[in-house]
């Protein structure tokens, strides 16, 4: 018994070392991405009472790790002007997506059940500051929204990874 066992590791020692070279060989394909070290990049977003954002468009290197922070600067409680950041798959229908946002209600903050978000804060009232971490998608432009009722017609902008 104690033969075939260490036959058999050994065969599977002598099949790992095959391996192992010739994918060091393909030089040409060691582009992966994953295994970069990422670059961080912090994002501040603002809002008030007036239903806005400080910005209309947040630009991020692609395959960067984005630290966005969201601050409400008005004074008004989150039942009446409360803010989040929603960011968006592209071709989003943003009426419908308004849509289900109300339907969420505010205990989950008008975060709706939906695969087309990307990444989003939590819901935010007045002197309140949220932060979210998340992964840039591809290269591309997409929209980001508040979405709480009816303020995504103007809390809403590009976000940008290039
Ligand atoms: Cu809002």
């Amino acid at each position: 018994m104690i033969l075939t066992a260490a036959a058999f590791l050994a065969v599977g020692c002598g099949s790992d070392k095959q391996v192992a070279p010739e994918k060091s060989t393909e030089t040409e394909q060691v582009e992966a991405p994953s295994n970069e070290p990422k670059q961080e990049v912090a994002l501040r977003l603002s809002s008030n009472d007036q239903m806005k954002y400080d910005k209309s468009e947040l630009k991020v290197p692609a395959n960067s790790v984005v630290t966005l922070t969201l601050v409400n600067e008005g004074q008004m409680p989150k039942a009446a002007m409360g803010h989040n950041f929603v960011l968006l798959k592209n071709g989003t229908d943003l009426a419908a997506f308004g849509m289900k946002a109300i339907e969420a209600g505010i205990d989950k903050d008008h975060i709706p059940n939906s695969n087309a978000i990307i990444a989003h804060t939590k819901l935010i009232g007045g002197g309140e500051e949220t932060t979210v971490t998340f992964d840039a998608p591809a290269k591309g432009t997409y929209d980001f929204i508040c979405s709480f009722p009816g303020h995504y017609a103007i809390m809403k902008g590009k976000f940008i990874v290039e």
